[in-house]
């Protein structure tokens, strides 16, 4: 490295110590925590995405969020040139990097790294680092950092695109490196194009039953709902109301949101019984989740949710069902015998009955630990991958084979027989594919997407939430001293340290008819997270607390070490 580089280096950091006592961690979905103990980490990030530009010789991103966290966290996560989350080879790189005590600690660490990597740290080349925020209060100092660690890799470009939601920075890295627009008008115009044309295959008869074409949305106060306001009058053929977008005065994820109505499975604010009957979604702090909810009848707390699991099923329904129109019989001949394989994944939060019911769609499910960089990776091994965490995140992937194939198919069915059946099937997938965003989980192409299927299949939400029963189940957090100490295997089903731990989960799953139950350190929260599921709510939620004193007695203050 050139003497003015490291002296450079040297500089900087020295304005950004690293906070006293505090071990971080790039978690889930990089770096979260309090927002004023997280500079020094930002602006090291900062330097971190400079170095993995130049390492690709690529754009790549850095989103300032905290997503479903509350107002007073922040977070940092990098957006790979591909537009999906960072390499998983350079987490531990990042972790040395936050964690370095000196500023001549995280030199020699940049040095030995860079070597290691062959990056062309020379001033030759130059990073290019397009910066994406929430709405949260602390996100502006915070992007000061972060722009502070890029310039200070010689040559190394930032480009604030202001207030975004992640999905949109994700879609935006990828367009970008695609050589595309990476516009928010780009954006807007793609997904509310494809939404247009999966609203004009819709078939006559459905149209004649003209299904509810009405949703409202609470935006959890945040980014989402604002962006949704734009969004709305772009599009035909949904009405469309947003609550709690941001602007109101409302507090971030407080009462409202995806996390808040997946977990408590309450309504949020602004809603109550005026909406009895009335389709309504709700999207996180950074509108990277969405699910949707049915508000109780007077009398009855709880909400019908409608989670990621639900979208999941009535995503790869639908697209069984089109792929199935498209490759009926007799219509086998020229070169329509591709062999696409249709694959799901989930996580162990996913509810028993959808996995069942997916199984017996005759899908392919498999099972990831948690965080969608898990999902994905796995999902973008199939030509229709469909990826969704129970918590509302996730989004379809089709391959760049497939999606050649299913163009040259539309052209050719196009020649023979337009207007087909074949074709609009071939067309639908095709509008699938620009719609759903392509780079990460995204509420708000993802709302879109159900909502051109239920107007497509003439259903109300209540007729989709009837695809199958979900068991009842419980998540509860547990504050313990150190959630480093839980370590799990099997996609996060089995605790194999601390010793014991998981034989005391089993015995007390084993007194539940049809008990499932597993922990697991939280990579967003300072928390251990518990989920139960049983054949009636009062057993996964006896099953959810027991196993939380378990967790407390192996682990939580004042009896750790047991
Ligand atoms: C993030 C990840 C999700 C994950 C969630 C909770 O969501 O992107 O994949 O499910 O955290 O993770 P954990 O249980 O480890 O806290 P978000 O919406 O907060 O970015």
């Amino acid at each position: 490295m050139k003497e003015e580089q490291s002296s450079l280096l040297l500089k900087s950091s020295s304005l950004f110590p690293p906070p006293q006592g505090v071990k971080l961690s790039y978690g889930t979905a990089g770096f979260r925590a309090d927002a004023s103990i997280l500079k020094s980490t930002v602006y090291r990030v900062g330097i971190l995405a400079a170095l993995r530009s130049l390492k690709t010789q690529s754009v790549v991103g850095l989103m300032i969020t905290a997503s479903h966290n509350k107002v007073t966290d922040n977070g940092i996560k990098i957006v790979d040139p591909s537009g999906g989350m960072l390499s998983q080879e350079w987490e531990p790189f990042a972790d040395q990097l936050a964690n370095a005590q000196t500023p001549e600690a995280l030199l020699s660490l940049i040095t030995e790294f860079v070597k290691k990597e062959n990056i062309p740290l020379d001033g030759v080349q130059s990073a290019k680092i397009l910066l994406g925020r929430d709405t949260r209060p602390s996100g502006q100092s915070l992007l000061e950092a972060a722009k502070q660690g890029i310039s200070s890799i010689f040559g190394a470009i930032a480009l604030d695109l202001g207030i975004l939601t992640t999905p949109q920075l994700h879609w935006m890295v990828r367009a970008r490196n695609k050589g595309l627009k990476a516009t928010e008008p780009a954006y807007f115009e793609q997904i509310s194009s494809s939404f247009r044309c999966l609203i004009d295959l819709i078939p006559n008869e459905t149209k004649c039953n003209k299904t509810d074409n009405t949703v409202v949305v609470d935006g959890a106060d945040g980014v989402g709902g604002d962006k949704l306001e734009v969004l709305k009058n772009m599009l035909t053929g949904l009405v469309m109301e947003v609550r709690n977008f941001g602007k109101g005065g409302g507090l971030l994820n407080d009462g409202v949101g995806a996390d808040f109505v997946q977990k408590e499975k309450v309504v949020p604010r602004g809603f109550g019984s005026d909406d009895v009957g009335i389709r309504c979604a709700s999207l996180d702090g950074d509108a990277d989740r969405l699910v949707y909810f049915l508000v109780p009848t007077s009398g009855n707390s709880k909400i019908d949710l409608v989670d990621g699991d639900k979208i999941l099923s009535l995503f790869a329904l639908f697209i069984k069902e089109q792929q199935s129109i498209l490759t009926k019989e007799g219509n086998e001949k020229s070169n329509s015998n591709f062999q696409a394989r249709l694959g799901i994944v989930q996580t162990a939060y996913a509810n028993g009955a959808s996995t069942d019911y997916l199984k017996q769609l005759g899908l392919e499910v498999i099972s990831t630990p948690t965080g969608v960089k898990h999902l994905h990776e796995k999902a973008a091994q199939f030509d229709i991958g469909i990826y969704f965490e129970a918590n509302g995140h996730g989004t379809i992937l089709f391959s760049e084979s497939y999606l050649s194939w299913l163009e040259a198919r539309k052209n050719e069915l196009g020649l023979v027989s337009e207007g087909s059946e074949q074709q609009k099937a071939a067309l639908r997938l095709l509008s699938i594919s620009n719609l759903i965003n392509q780079a990460v989980g995204d509420a708000l192409s993802c709302l879109l997407l159900v909502e051109a299927i239920l107007q497509h299949k003439g259903w109300s939400i209540h007729k989709w939430n009837e695809l199958y029963q979900d068991l009842p189940s419980r998540q509860l957090k547990v504050k313990v001293v150190d959630r480093t100490a839980v370590v799990t295997a099997n996609a996060e089903t089995l605790v194999v340290s601390p010793p014991g731990i998981q034989e005391a989960i089993d015995a007390e799953t084993a007194k539940y008819p049809k008990g499932r139950c597993f922990i697991r350190p939280s990579g967003t929260e300072d928390v251990i997270r518990v989920y139960a599921e049983a054949s009636t709510q009062e057993a996964a939620d006896s099953l959810a607390n027991s196993v939380a004193k378990v967790v407390d007695q192996f682990l939580g203050f004042g009896s750790s070490g047991q």
